[in-house]
């Protein structure tokens, strides 16, 4: 049961064909074959991997509904953009994309659920996990919990640092194959498939390290903070 209204929409992007889930296994399973898919082998929302996807490249994934809460989107210049590390680290810093890129690379197909109902399958990410990009940056022993600050203020969530080190959660530059579009949150968004989407920051610009998750968006306005699909939010 939702306790608040749905967020606002400010704009949607265009629905586009649907096509099904069988369509996009049977395209990627060419260059996946040795590849174990299903929840039962990796007991998380998604199917995470290391490997190249193939040749093949899917057709994006439809259904999204693009989120925001001012008035304007962050316009962000990848090629300037910096994401800041603070809070309770040894060593605070600023890492490019570039930066980010050098780092050991994520890759995963996870599926994307909305706490207002909405549901996207399959959905192609590719990134960092949290862990290689806090691992230079040292957390201290007080930091126990990440803040997600996007750029578009005054949108912000957390996560536990056990969550943010979870599996298949990750900072996301690429989805469905291509650059992050700037109503995903151009260049790099959190990604968080075993939480509802508002856990799933767009625009994220700053990570401040602290001793307990603050409250995010969302939750300022009655959502849950521990966002698990199917198991908050009255689920
Ligand atoms: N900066 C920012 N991030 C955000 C939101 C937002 O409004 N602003 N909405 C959240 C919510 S509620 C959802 S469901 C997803 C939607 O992702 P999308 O806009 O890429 O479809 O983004 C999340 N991240
Ligand atoms: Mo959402």
């Amino acid at each position: 049961m939702l306790v608040e209204p749905e967020p606002p929409v400010p704009s949607e992007r265009p629905s586009e064909v649907r096509l099904g889930r069988a369509t996009f296994l049977g395209v990627t399973a060419v260059g996946l074959s040795s590849l174990v898919w299903g929840r039962s082998a990796w007991e998380t929302a998604a199917r995470v991997f290391p490997n190249a996807f193939g040749d093949a490249l899917p057709p994006p994934t439809s259904g999204w509904r693009i989120y925001t809460v001012a008035a304007t989107m962050p316009d962000l210049d990848p090629k300037t953009f910096r994401l800041e590390l603070a809070g309770e680290i040894e060593r605070p810093l600023s890492l490019s994309l570039a930066d980010l890129r050098s780092l050991p690379r994520a890759r995963q197909v996870s599926d994307f659920e909305c706490v207002t109902g909405w549901k996207v399958e399959d959905v192609r990410w590719e990134g960092v996990r949290l862990g290689d990009v806090l691992e230079p940056a040292g957390v201290r022993p007080a930091g126990r919990a990440l803040a997600f600050v996007s750029a578009e203020e005054p949108y912000l969530d957390s996560l536990t640092l056990d969550q943010a080190l979870l599996q298949d959660t990750m900072l996301a530059w690429d989805m469905d194959g291509r650059p992050l579009t700037r109503p995903h949150g151009s260049p790099l968004r959190l990604v968080v498939p075993q939480m509802y989407g508002y856990k799933s920051v767009k625009w994220v610009r700053r990570i401040v390290v602290t001793p307990e998750p603050v409250l995010g968006y969302w939750e300022q306005r009655g959502y849950d903070t521990d966002a698990w699909i199917g198991r908050s939010n009255g689920a």
